[in-house]
């Protein structure tokens, strides 16, 4: 650190230096993250409550009301009011919570989960910091969880099963309706890893797109992980955890003797109170509507950009459920396609099963950016051959 300041206009500038070199989501080139421009409303909410910690709630009584108001909303999205949780970093967070929650109301010694093979990168971390046994269920033709490989691994120290809505990679929903009967019949935990497809799937579904339920309808749903800085165009970092039921909270909380509250249940103790206030806020202003629109545009450009694709010669992994998708071509590895775009300044990434080139079609890309896009798709093979 300097040891005199500098005046704030040349701090800016030096931060204006960073700032050039990186990427922008509204350039619309960045079209492999499940990020995206927070919408303006979740912006000036996130910075009026800049200075509100949640990890004491006490001393921000309104912000943990909105957490709670935030809470209930999301609950009711996702088939029932009364749940228990809260507003935090993001899906990695949530899933850590959920199995500790899962791990710490069971009585097993050697503790198991069994996740899809598409489950989020973020379980390999709960399963390391929990000491998890993580076991690896198979998907079907269709990418989604092969409900028999599950079966199967179910053991005697099996304390929980995640499925997926909206899969990271390529968009799929989990069979969870079948996970659900499997956990009831079985005793097990049941969480539902919606981080992204929470703030999609119950808007495409008000307007016919007939997407499977995969929410807290389903009796043996325990948790659900959904995340407004994804679909809900909230400012990072915003996750979102919901449970069925208070003991699972209550079963990992930690007293926390001199704060304003006397437990604690979040990993994360100080923590901001401005996702809440952002999500809230979008929530309020967008309405189901608002959120229905984004949806809606996004699946059609999705549709879209999936008949330009084929259109220009390309391999289509399977046909997208929700605004993600893959391609690939039987006649330029992957890594080149990559290459290719990385070249003329798109930012797309690549899918592990099978390989292919990853886009999500997320709200802050417009119809332009898409056809510049399969202008460029066009040109590869010219490229390729010359
Ligand atoms: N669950 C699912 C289904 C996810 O897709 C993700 C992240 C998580 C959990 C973890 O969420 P957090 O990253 O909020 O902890 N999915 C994206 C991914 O790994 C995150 C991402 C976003 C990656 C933007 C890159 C990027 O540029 O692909």
């Amino acid at each position: 650190m300097d040891k005199k300041g500098n005046k704030e206009h040349n701090v800016f500038e030096k931060l204006k230096e960073f700032q050039k070199k990186d990427l922008t989501h509204r350039s619309g080139r960045i079209l492999g993250s499940m990020c995206t421009c927070p919408h303006e409303v979740g912006r000036k909410a996130y910075s009026m409550f800049l200075e509100s910690n949640l990890g004491d709630p006490g001393l921000f009584k309104g912000t943990k009301m909105m957490e709670d108001e935030v809470i209930a909303t999301l609950g009711t999205l996702l088939g029932c009011r009364d749940v228990f949780g809260h507003i935090i970093t993001g899906g990695t967070e949530a899933n850590i919570m959920a199995m500790r929650a899962a791990r710490n109301s069971s009585k097993i010694k050697n503790p198991e989960i069994i996740v899809p093979k598409s489950a989020h990168f973020s379980f390999r971390k709960a399963a390391d910091i929990l000491r998890l046994e993580l076991k690896e269920a198979e998907l079907d033709e269709n990418y989604c969880v092969d409900i028999n490989s599950v079966k199967k691994l179910i053991s005697a120290d099996t304390i929980a099963i995640v499925g997926v809505a909206g899969t990271t990679e390529l968009g799929k929903i989990d069979p969870i309706h079948k996970l659900s009967d499997l956990c009831l019949d079985n005793d097990l935990y049941l969480h539902v890893d919606a981080a992204f497809g929470g703030f999609v799937i119950p808007f495409l579904n008000e307007i016919g797109y007939k997407l499977p339920e995969f929410d807290f309808k389903l009796d043996g749903v325990c948790s659900i992980t959904v995340d407004p800085h994804k679909m809900g165009l909230a400012p990072i970092p915003t996750g979102g955890i919901l449970f069925r039921e208070k003991r699972y909270l209550d079963n990992m909380s930690i007293e926390t003797p001199y704060l304003t509250e006397k437990k604690q249940s979040t990993i994360v103790g100080t923590r901001t109170g401005a996702a809440a206030a952002a999500t809230w806020a979008l929530m309020k202003h967008l309405g189901r509507d608002g959120y229905i629109k984004i949806a809606k545009r996004c699946m059609e450009l999705t549709e879209l950009l999936f008949k330009g694709i084929t259109d220009a010669g390309f391999e289509i992994i399977t046909e997208p459920t929700l605004n993600i998708l893959a391609f690939r071509s039987n006649e330029m590895s992957v890594e080149d396609i990559y290459s290719f775009f990385e070249e003329r300044g798109w930012a797309v990434s690549i899918s592990s099963y099978p390989k292919a080139i990853r886009i999500v079609v997320m709200p802050h890309i417009k119809l332009e950016h898409l056809l510049e896009f399969l202008k460029d798709l066009k040109s590869i093979k010219k490229v390729d051959k010359s």
